[in-house]
């Protein structure tokens, strides 16, 4: 709802109420409708202020609706109204102002901002584009280099940066809502003409032409397949070449073909997905609403390597006391410049200092005697965490949490190694640990809902999106990535080449294909992990070196590997680079006749594979993987799966997730190529459709957010 009152005589106050982020619903635009025209025709009311209650202007549409019928007044003719209002409109904006909030105060005729106020059009990310006026009003007032900047990517500016570009007219550290009531009284009764935002010409550009062309090419390229940030250029296009009753048709016509897309459906799921799953639960029965986080001032990092610099980093630029330990003094020495040199980059690019004090650099475990939590991210070996585990149990406080950054080892056996098992959880930090945003919480068999509380509220604070797990091979994410990568070497032995199934990858929407990510990530890692497993020892020649504990196995990585080809590191891999530590891909002649003789050495005859094939057999054995997980209780949700995928893995946002796309892909389809694809390759177990997607499949493949309910069931069953 709007609330109206009237102060300092002859201000009209509107106050947006809607808790939490006073969302234009259809009660808030329906509330704005009847107090803009209350105060029209107040006689005594001689301009106006909008506000919003608690400290926050508004957040936009109420995204919530856009799932059913809209109903109510529609934003578009409100905000006219507004601007054509003969009285003074002024925007009060605190907090936020994001998409059809900062459309709203556009169409107001003065605009003042709270010195910490962020403002933004982030339409595009939800596969949108700002279609209250925003791709036409934004451009009108700050150019359409800056304007096209903005709606494209959905960035937020502060109220520093609004200013300086001119989309506010003053910046406060007083109370906005006081600025804005002086500024209406200062203006009342001037005239407005020059002030409307619409009647704007855009400012004058050259050459327009080579200026769009050059924006799409960019555009298109960093959309890798999204549609809102091509039809944001459209929009802001039209801004610059027509009239604006014309523009406003153009940004209708856009955004009504983006409205009802997959994509637009996708990424409204992801936001919320991402929201959901910080409101995690356990199969125990433990939740985040009746667990209690302890507080966190101190944190300990064991050991110095890529991923515990990264996550020291970014534990000290969350403003956390961190002690890092790392017993070889060189590579200390190493890792603190290290450390220090990529807090420096950061404190730069965000203009604040680096926060170098908040770290310590020890040789010795007992400096962590005092911490409150301590993250081991030592070398992924089960001996040495073990080991690791054994000293910290000794060490530390009482009380003091015990995790471990690993990507796949057993959390309980480490839990087994202290006194504390309860204190125990994973932190499945990604590399960069300090840039990615995922986090995998794992909580085992032991772990105690106040630790599993405490591991997610330390991973809310330091920034990432945290997801809370259970115990398995490979957690979520890399338990899933298995059966993925399978396929893509089945594929090349069947006759594909790392090139076609790249290829395919990358145009469904993934920044690099399989395999030029194992060349970036090293072969060898995969390699130790198999060899660990027992699988990648040296076989027989023929039909038995490819089969490992009766199941289909390809050897390919591990040849590659005995080789000495580790990707982009030695300069070779599935791909050649121009020398060592080179960048750039180009296919490899060698790894072509390779493949050709192993084919040829191991009675395999190539055939055509197309990128449907590429597509359904590596996407769909992952999926079928994530329902496995599902069914095994490990994820409590599909949401969970989507955000790890999407914030971890390079899932292509706006097809929402693996296991949205499976829903958008229809669940019969799925379940009945896998079906085929098993017939096919009957040694593949994993390609065997699981329970739970045959039950989902039975039960007429309800939407995904109604997958839970199939699930508990299914639970209940077993
Ligand atoms: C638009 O405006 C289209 C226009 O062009 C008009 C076309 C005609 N609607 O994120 P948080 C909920 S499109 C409904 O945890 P934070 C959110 O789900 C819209 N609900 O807090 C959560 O609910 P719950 C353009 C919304 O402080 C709760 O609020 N606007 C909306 O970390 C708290 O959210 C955007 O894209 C919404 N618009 O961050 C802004 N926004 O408690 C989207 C939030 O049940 N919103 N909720 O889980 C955001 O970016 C962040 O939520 C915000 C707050 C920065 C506002």
């Amino acid at each position: 709802m709007a609330q109206y009152s009237r102060i300092s005589g002859s201000v009209g106050l509107i106050t947006l109420k809607s808790p939490p982020v006073n969302a234009l619903s259809a009660v808030v635009r329906q509330g704005i409708v009847d107090t803009v025209e209350k105060a029209l025709s107040d006689p005594k009311v001689k301009s106006v202020v909008i506000c919003g209650q608690n400290g926050i202007f508004c957040g936009g549409a109420d995204i919530k609706e856009f799932a059913g019928n809209m109903s109510g007044p529609p934003l578009v003719p409100i905000i006219h109204a507004i601007e054509a209002a003969n009285k003074p409109m002024v925007a009060a904006i605190e907090g936020i102002a994001l998409g059809g909030g900062l459309e709203l105060a556009l169409g107001c005729h003065y605009r003042v901002a709270h010195a910490k106020a962020r403002l933004g059009l982030p339409e595009v990310t939800l596969g949108l584009l700002p279609a209250a006026g925003g791709s036409q009003r934004l451009p009108r007032l700050i150019g359409v280099p800056a304007a096209l900047d903005l709606i494209t990517t959905g960035r937020h500016v502060t109220a520093a940066e609004a200013l300086q570009l001119g989309i506010v007219d003053q910046v406060t550290d007083h109370k906005t809502v006081d600025v804005a009531v002086k500024l209406a009284l200062s203006v009342a009764g001037k005239p407005l003409d020059a002030r409307r935002i619409s009647t704007y010409l855009c400012p004058p550009l050259s050459a327009l032409d080579p200026l769009f062309e050059e924006v799409m090419q960019k555009v298109r390229q960093r959309a890798r397949g999204a549609i809102a940030p091509i039809a944001c250029v459209q929009a802001v296009r039209a801004a610059a070449a027509l009239p604006y009753a014309q523009g406003m048709e153009r940004e209708k016509e856009l955004m009504a073909t983006l409205f009802t897309s997959g994509q637009a459906r996708a990424l409204q799921y992801s936001f919320f997905a991402q929201r959901a799953v910080s409101k995690w639960s356990t199969p125990s029965g433990a939740r985040w609403d009746t667990s209690t986080p302890r507080p966190v001032h101190k944190v300990a990092v064991i050991g110095l390597g890529t991923m515990g610099r990264g996550i020291a980093v970014a534990l000290a630029q969350a403003g956390l006391s961190v002690v890092t330990v790392e017993p070889q003094e060189k590579q200390l020495m190493e890792a603190k410049q290290a450390v220090s040199g990529m807090l420096e980059r950061g404190a730069k690019k965000r203009g604040v200092a680096p926060p170098l004090n908040n770290i310590t650099y020890n040789s010795n475990i007992q400096a962590v005697a005092d911490v409150d939590l301590v993250i081991e991210a030592v070398f992924e070996d089960m001996a040495l965490k073990k080991k690791v585990f054994q000293q910290l149990s000794v060490v530390c406080k009482p009380g003091t949490f015990l995790c471990t950054n690993t990507s796949a080892l057993d959390v309980d056996q480490l839990a087994s190694q202290t006194r504390t098992p309860e204190l125990v959880v994973g932190m499945h930090f990604f590399a960069p640990a300090n840039v990615m945003k995922l986090l995998e919480v794992v909580y085992g068999p032991r772990s105690s809902p106040q630790a599993l509380a405490t591991a997610m509220q330390l991973g809310k604070k330091i920034g990432k999106v945290s997801v809370a797990v259970g115990n398995c091979r490979g957690f979520v994410g890399n338990r899933m990535l298995k059966p993925y990568i399978e396929q893509a070497f089945f594929l090349l032995e069947e006759g594909a080449t790392p090139e076609l199934v790249d290829r395919a990858l990358e145009e469904f929407g993934f920044s690099m294909g399989i395999f030029k990510v194992s060349d970036l990530s090293g072969l060898d890692v995969g390699w130790r992990v198999r060899k660990g497993d027992g699988l990648a020892e040296p076989r027989a020649t023929g039909q038995s070196a490819r089969i490992r504990e009766g199941r289909r196995y390809s050897p390919l990585g591990d040849l590659l590997c005995e080789q000495g080809r580790f990707g982009q590191k030695t300069g070779r891999g599935w791909y050649q680079y121009s020398k060592p530590g080179g960048r750039e891909p180009s296919s490899d002649p060698w790894f072509h006749s390779f493949l050709k003789e192993y084919r040829a050495k191991h009675g395999l005859v190539p055939r055509a594979i197309d990128h449907q094939e590429v597509l359904e057999r590596c996407l769909y054995a992952l999926i079928n993987e994530g329902f496995r997980i599902l069914e095994d209780g490990i994820a409590a949700g599909p949401e969970d799966i989507d955000v790890i995928y999407l914030f971890g893995y390079g899932w292509p946002s706006y097809r929402g997730g693996p296991m949205f796309y499976a829903g958008m892909v229809g669940l019969p389809k799925v379940l009945d190529r896998l079906e085929h694809y098993y017939q096919a390759h009957p040694d593949v177990p994993y390609l065997q459709p699981c329970t739970l997607l045959r039950r989902l499949v039975a039960s007429g493949s309800p939407p995904v957010h109604k997958w839970r309910e199939v699930i508990k069931k299914l639970h209940s069953q077993l």
